[in-house]
């Protein structure tokens, strides 16, 4: 192919993946540029509503199973072993616009290049429901259902901050609650953007996943005892916010010490009533998320933490209730992917490192299940979960290059 012909047709690629990208991107939007789209929203419902008409109108065969997930692939490898591509379509509130989304796209780039090009190679593009926890509580409830991780009759378990359970939720939008039966797979590959700083700051153009440290998560209740503000002495109260406080920074603290093996340790959620300003705080709730890749290190800020609640509620006369809502052991990615994959950023003149992955994602369901491996790109100064979330859709390009160029290599 002559050298302009191969311009014109990556021009044509990105062109492709700009237009998919800005499909989506207006779904959920905020006021303040992020964007919302809860598992099980509506705004879910029309992220993949755009995937399957993006996917149709490119002759793909699009299947949704019994809770929501949609795969698409070529009809003659409907029931055919097949490579597995897929991110999310949902997102944290007020999040962004690439978590997830490029991972989809990208799955879609690949499929189409093996279409137009008669590659035979059988692949399939898998956007998961539900793989943030910010809207159950739980992480990758999608794809664990798919993989048999998360049982069907655990649904009614899953409950929304607003007490609706996911299973009645399934049932009010028409889902069987059948989830779709994976059979054999050749593997499973997701493209994601890094969500920390690492790729950026040293101006690297790929990050080959190596592990995805898993979460351990609490939800702590803390009862303390609501009084007037005015009228009661200092020395008198049971102030749950206070309390909670010292927990809080004794859990900022705990991370830190485990910092050196990867491990962090973060209160993203507080719930407090009755949150007035002339009331001594009676109850607080907090959502606490730990997460590593060393398993000890993880289980030492777990038994840290569960010391200095007690300490520190003990101190004060508090009574508190510490449930775990969920817990994944940290997992290994497969190291024939990484190499291939390292492999072919080679071939392609891409710069690539090993590295973990922080963050979860869909691709910890099927580690233990099958060949699994993650591509990272980098995103602007390592933002995430943020409205200035931002990524490249040429690095997106290159990540679809090295794993075409690893499927062609093991599959040809
Ligand atoms: O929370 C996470 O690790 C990811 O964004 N699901
Ligand atoms: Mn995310
Ligand atoms: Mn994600």
């Amino acid at each position: 192919m002559k050298i302009v012909q191969k311009v014109e047709k990556i021009y044509n690629d990105y062109k492709i993946l700009g237009e998919w990208f800005n499909k989506f991107s207006t779904v959920g939007r905020q006021k303040t540029g992020g964007v919302t789209r809860l598992a099980y929203s509506s705004e879910e419902d029309e992220m993949h509503r755009i995937f399957k008409d993006i996917s149709e109108d490119l002759g793909f065969a699009v299947e949704t199973d019994g809770v929501g997930n949609t795969f698409v692939g070529l009809q003659k490898n409907k029931n055919k072993r097949c490579y597995l591509i897929g991110s999310h379509l949902d997102s944290v509130p007020n999040g962004g616009i690439y978590d997830g989304v490029l991972g989809v796209i990208g799955g879609l780039l690949i499929l189409k290049w093996i279409k137009d090009n008669n590659i035979d190679i059988p692949v399939k593009v898998v956007a998961f429901r539900c793989e943030e926890s910010s809207a159950f509580g739980k992480a990758t409830i999608g794809s664990g259902l798919v993989t048999g991780k998360v049982k069907e009759e655990e649904l009614c378990n899953f409950k929304n901050k607003k007490g609706e359970s996911l299973k009645d939720i399934l049932k009010s939008k028409g889902f069987l609650t059948k989830s779709y039966k994976l059979g054999e797979l050749e593997g499973y590959i997701e493209i994601h953007i890094e969500q920390g700083r690492v790729l950026w700051d040293k101006n690297i153009e790929l990050g080959i996943v190596t592990s995805i440290a898993a979460p351990k998560r609490f939800k702590l209740s803390i009862y303390g005892r609501q009084d007037h503000s005015g009228a009661t002495p200092m020395m008198m109260r049971k102030d749950a916010l206070s309390t909670a406080s010292e927990v809080i920074l004794e859990i900022e603290k705990l991370g830190r010490v485990e910092s050196i093996y990867s491990t962090v340790a973060t209160v993203g959620e507080i719930y407090e009533t009755p949150n007035a300003l002339n009331v001594v705080p009676g109850f607080v709730e907090l959502g606490i998320d730990i997460r590593g890749i060393e398993s000890k290190s993880i289980n030492r800020v777990v038994s840290e933490l569960k010391n200095s609640i007690k300490r520190i509620t003990d101190k004060r006369g508090l009574n508190y209730k510490l449930t775990m809502t969920s817990s994944s052991e940290p997992v290994k990615l497969d190291d024939t992917i990484v190499k291939g994959l390292k492999r072919s950023s080679e071939k392609l003149k891409l710069s690539c490192i090993e590295m973990p992955s922080g963050a979860g994602h869909d691709a910890m369901e099927f580690a233990d299940i099958t060949k699994t491996g993650m591509v990272f790109i980098p995103c602007r100064e390592g933002i995430s979960h943020n409205p200035k979330e931002n990524a490249s859709l040429k690095q997106l390009y290159n990540a679809c290059k090295i794993v075409c160029e690893y499927l062609k290599e093991v599959s040809l």
